[in-house]
C-alpha cells in the first residue's frame, strides 16, 4: 500500500483518538522522517486537534502537512549563465549516479537549450564505468570527456572544463566513482577532485549533489554526514523515489543537514527526472 495511502486510512480509523496518534508516530518512523520529529509532529498535532478547528480525519491530514512544511528545505537548482557551470556527481556505489548525470544532461538540454553540455568521465576506477556514460552520451548528442580506465579523476575533470570552455558549454556534468578499495581512498580522491574545480572556480559555478537511494532508509544519513563532511555539498538528488513507499528521508535529511532535495528520479529512463516539488511532495507523502 502507498504510503499517504496508509496514512489515509490510520485517520480514517476512529476519531484522532490517542491510539490514532501513537500509531501515527509509527508510521511516520517507519516513514524515514527520524523519531524526534516524528513525535514532535503528533505532540504539535494532538495540540492542534485539542485546541479545537482539527476535528476531521482531512483537516488532521492537512494539519499534518502544514506541521512538515517548515521541517523540508527548498532551494531551486540554477545554472549561472554568463559563466561555465560544473555539477560534481556524489554519491555511494549503485545509487544512481551515472544515471542522473545523464538525466541532468537531458534535462538542462530541454529547459535550456543552446549552449552543449559536456559530462566527464570522472569514475575511473570501475572498468565499465567510463563506456557506461559513454553510451548514454552517444543517445544523448552529448560529448564525454574521459581517459583511460585508473587515470587521475581530477585530470579528466581538468579536461573537460579545458574543452568546455573550447567550445563554449554551459555545464559540465562530471560522474565520479562510488566506491574505492577503501572509504579513506574514496574521500581522499573527492576532496582532491574538489580541489581542482575550486582552482578554476574563479570563472566557474560549482555545484555539487549527492545522490542518494530512496529505499535505503536511514542509512543515506550516514552518506550524507560522509559526503557532506568531506566536500560541502549543495543539495541532494534522491533516486528510486519510484519504487518506495516512503519519501520521509527528504525531511531527514534537510532536517538534520540543512540539505534541499534539488531533483527526484522515478525510474529509469531520462525523462523520470524532475525538480523536487515541495506541494507535490507532501500530496505524496501524506495524500492529497
Ligand atoms: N527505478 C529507478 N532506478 C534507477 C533510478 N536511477 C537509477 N536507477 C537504476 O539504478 C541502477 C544503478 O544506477 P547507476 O546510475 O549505474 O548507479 P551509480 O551510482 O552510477 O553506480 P556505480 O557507478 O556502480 O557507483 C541502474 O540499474 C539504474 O537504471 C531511478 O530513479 N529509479
Ligand atoms: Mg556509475
Amino acid at each position: 500500500m502507498k504510503f499517504s495511502e496508509r496514512i489515509k486510512t490510520l485517520f480514517h480509523r476512529n476519531q484522532l483518538s490517542d491510539e490514532v496518534f501513537e500509531d501515527l508516530a509509527d508510521l511516520l518512523i517507519e516513514g524515514d522522517i527520524g523519531a524526534s520529529l516524528a513525535f514532535e509532529l503528533v505532540d504539535e498535532l494532538k495540540a492542534s486537534c485539542r485546541k479545537g478547528g482539527v476535528a476531521t480525519p482531512e483537516e488532521a491530514r492537512k494539519k499534518l502537512k502544514e506541521l512538515l512544511r517548515p521541517h523540508i528545505a527548498t532551494a531551486k537548482f540554477d545554472l549561472a549563465s554568463d559563466r561555465l557551470n560544473v555539477v560534481l556527481m556524489l554519491g555511494v556505489n549503485g545509487v544512481g549516479k551515472t544515471t542522473t548525470c545523464a538525466k541532468l544532461a537531458a534535462w538542462v538540454q530541454k529547459t535550456r537549450p543552446g549552449r552543449p553540455v559536456i559530462m566527464a568521465a570522472g569514475d575511473t576506477f570501475r572498468a565499465a564505468a567510463i563506456e557506461q556514460l559513454k553510451i548514454h552520451g552517444e543517445r544523448l548528442g552529448v560529448r564525454v570527456v574521459a581517459q583511460q580506465h585508473g587515470a587521475d579523476p581530477g585530470a579528466v575533470l581538468w579536461d573537460a572544463i579545458d574543452a568546455a570552455r573550447t567550445v563554449n558549454a554551459q555545464l559540465v556534468i562530471a560522474d565520479t566513482a562510488g566506491r574505492m578499495h577503501t572509504r579513506a581512498d574514496l574521500l581522499k580522491e573527492l576532496e582532491k577532485i574538489d580541489k581542482v574545480v575550486m582552482q578554476k572556480a574563479v570563472e566557474v559555478d560549482y555545484h555539487k549533489l549527492l545522490v542518494l537511494d530512496a529505499t535505503t532508509g536511514q542509512n543515506a544519513m550516514r552518506q550524507v554526514e560522509i559526503f557532506h563532511g568531506a566536500v560541502n555539498v549543495d543539495g541532494v538528488v534522491m533516486t528510486k523515489y519510484d519504487s518506495t513507499s516512503k519519501g520521509g528521508m527528504i525531511i531527514a535529511v534537510s532536517r538534520q543537514f540543512g540539505l534541499p532535495t534539488l531533483f527526484l528520479g522515478t525510474g529509469e529512463k531520462y525523462e523520470n527526472f524532475a525538480p523536487f516539488d515541495i506541494d507535490r511532495y507532501l500530496d505524496d507523502f501524506v495524500g492529497e
